[in-house]
């Protein structure tokens, strides 16, 4: 069974997702941040997600949301498990669609929630509600979300084109965090449509229930 270490709209948030979207069992271990001592045994880094999974030979324990939602898919896509093959993209038969596939997963994260989180730990931990950095960070986050508006202009419905997968959940996440820590940024429409289409996924709508 995967046990997942969660902290309700952080980025254990996108492992709770792609678990429900699977339709795996797991078991949530919930708490707050500042993070219990406790859970320092199990991440010494003391920062979510952080997974264990006592189902492999040997029991696994890791942690950063993208490799998490990568060995996920991974593990099962081996057994060749069809609901997972469909969330993730290997690298064969089409180097370019796993390229694409890569390249949105880490955007995601890279290019859209680390800005975000910079900001809200900015304000929260300096007390600095604006400054160069963030000013600077916001025109990053408008930049790359225009470009994403235009990607999405040939009617795709996901970031890949038809099929919903772990590169949607990496960047949906993001934007649930925006909202969350109210980081002043404007969705473009084509981008707004897309969050709307994320939200209503049950997978989605389970997981923030949680
Ligand atoms: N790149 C990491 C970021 C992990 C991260 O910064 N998590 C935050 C919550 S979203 C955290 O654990 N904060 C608690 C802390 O740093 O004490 C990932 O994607 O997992």
């Amino acid at each position: 069974m995967i046990t997942i270490y969660h902290v309700p709209n952080s980025r254990s948030q996108r492992i709770v997702w792609l678990m429900e979207e699977m339709g795996e069992p797991y078991r949530l271990e919930t708490f707050g941040i500042p993070v219990p001592e406790s859970f320092l045994e199990v991440n010494p880094l003391g920062s979510v997600p952080t997974i264990t999974d006592d189902d492999a030979d040997s029991p696994i324990t890791m942690f950063e949301s993208l490799a998490i939602l990568q060995y996920l898919t991974g593990r099962r896509l081996v057994a060749k498990d069809e609901v997972a093959t469909g969330l993730t993209t290997g690298p064969l038969p089409d180097p370019a669609a796993y390229a694409e596939h890569l390249q949105f997963l880490h955007f995601g994260e890279a290019d859209l929630a680390t800005p975000i989180g910079t900001i809200f730990r900015t304000r929260v931990f300096t007390g600095e509600q604006s400054n160069n950095t963030i000013e600077d960070q916001l025109g990053q986050l408008a930049k790359r979300l225009g470009f994403l508006d235009q990607h999405l202009s040939d009617g795709r419905q996901w970031v890949t084109g038809d099929r919903f997968t772990i590169a949607d959940i990496s960047i949906g996440y993001a934007f649930l965090l925006a909202e969350f820590t109210e980081c002043e940024i404007t969705l473009p429409p084509r981008v707004e449509s897309y969050w709307q289409r994320l939200t209503a996924r049950p997978g989605y709508k389970r997981s923030v229930a949680e």
